[in-house]
């Protein structure tokens, strides 16, 4: 049935899927059409089950069909999809996001994390009056034209990391420096400094794999952007209400006093599953913003109040005592088990985890940076991808993606996994 719908599909989508990483094409074989999922697993369209690890690429933090979210998405759904016209949840959402994330006072909902990171670009732009950026190899914002330079995730899984269609002049004002290459970015400043709007990176990159700022560099990157001028914008689409309450900022402000970025982009869980996004900052930024300035953003779904409905729940339930302790529990045993599977049969494996948010390389020690995460061994990994496939464990098709646990994972599920890849390390 997956075969035939996937013949189907490819058609009429191009490439038979919505989304490029979700056709197989980095690890070969038929993409898994899903029919329902519940909890921490899915079935396909033949009928079996998976242990589903990426959480439809991380909003899922409380599992599929979590009860109270289901009941607020129901109710608001009785009471109109879309209205175009303000309501109170998109304000009660907003507040809860604010409550969360110190650095924001104020933010914007939009529909999609690329449309979030797109207006923040502009609005970094227009509130600084400064036109060139710097990004991060294998930092992935979306796919808005002047952020698709040397980025991750499904750029780097087809090996094009620089999309056509993008005009060269367009890019031209985006700089591309080494993830936690702090000569590099000392050097940009110094040649650049006057003439940038804004530093936007992904706290904790979840489009290469897993990898992390190093507190250093982090700390670097605060002090240089406010010594020029520029804003620090932290893409937190992946780590945002995913690695902690409070994001990943609030980990490096555990680390570097006084630390917050001045802009802030959202999506994914604050979404709880539905198609919502944010952008956020400080007040005299967003302040920018039309209808008070002269920075233009809109959308007609912005703020939907069945998405906000979904969202909201999902924040009312993580922001329960207790949730990212046992959550991050869960996820680190997940990464031991697999790497002590590993270890016991000979193979080179590392991970990291954050929160509900995970990595796992064929490697020994965890990659810095784009370049080295581009050394891991792609036909392996498309082996072991199979392996756990067969064994009814869903990890992302492509080595370049995060992986995530929720709350629905049970240690039955954690343990299942790790025999599974017991299982294959001791028969390669
Ligand atoms: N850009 C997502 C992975 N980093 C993929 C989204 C999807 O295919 O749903």
């Amino acid at each position: 049935m997956n075969d035939s719908l996937f013949e189907r599909a490819k058609r009429v989508i191009p490439g038979g899927v919505n989304s490029p990483v979700r056709a197989f094409r980095a690890v070969g074989g038929t993409p898994r059409f899903v029919q329902r999922a519940q909890g921490a697993h899915f079935w396909d369209a033949d009928g079996k089950k998976y242990i589903d690890y990426i959480g439809s690429w991380g909003p899922m933090i409380l599992g599929h069909g979590h009860p109270a979210v289901l009941e607020a998405v129901q109710k608001a759904a009785l009471d109109g999809f879309s209205f175009g016209a303000p309501t109170e949840r998109e304000i009660e959402l907003a507040e809860a996001i604010i409550a969360a994330v110190p650095s924001l006072e104020m933010v914007r909902l939009v529909s999609s994390g690329t449309e979030a990171g797109m207006s923040a670009l502009r609005l970094a732009r227009g509130a600084t009056g400064r036109s060139k950026i710097i990004k991060f190899e294998g930092c992935y914002h979306g796919h808005a034209d002047a952020l698709l330079v040397k980025a991750g995730s499904g750029l780097a899984t087809f090996g094009n990391p620089t999309s056509a269609g993008v005009p060269p002049e367009v890019v031209a004002q985006t700089l591309v420096l080494e993830y936690n290459n702090l000569e590099q970015l000392e050097e940009a400043f110094k040649l650049h400094g006057a003439d940038l709007a804004c530093l936007m990176i992904e706290p904790i990159a979840g489009n290469m794999n897993f990898v992390r700022a190093s507190v250093p560099f982090m700390k670097r990157c605060r002090e240089l952007c406010s010594q020029h001028g520029a804003l620090l914008v932290f893409d937190e689409v992946m780590s945002g209400f995913r690695v902690a309450l409070g994001s990943a900022q609030s980990i490096y402000a555990k680390l570097i006093p006084g630390f917050e970025p001045d802009m802030t982009v959202l999506g994914k869980v604050i979404g709880g599953g539905m198609p919502l996004a944010a952008f956020g900052g400080k007040r005299a930024v967003m302040e920018k913003l039309a209808p008070l300035g002269p920075v233009y953003q809109a959308g007609t779904l912005s703020g939907n109040p069945v998405a906000t409905a979904c969202g909201l729940a999902t924040l009312r339930e993580i922001s329960k005592p207790g949730f990212f302790e046992a959550l991050g529990a869960r996820t680190q045993r997940l990464v031991q088990g697999l790497t002590q599977a590993a270890r016991d049969a000979g193979q080179p494996f590392c991970g990291d985890s954050q929160g509900g948010m995970f990595g796992f390389f064929l490697m020994e020690t965890l990659p810095q940076n784009y370049a080295t995460v581009m050394t891991t061994d792609g036909p392996k990994f498309n082996a072991f991808f199979h392996a756990m496939l067969d064994a009814g464990v869903y990890f992302a098709p492509a080595l370049y993606e995060a992986g995530f646990v929720s709350a629905a994972h049970t240690d039955a599920d954690i343990e299942a996994t790790v025999q599974a890849a017991r299982a294959h390390f001791v028969r390669v």
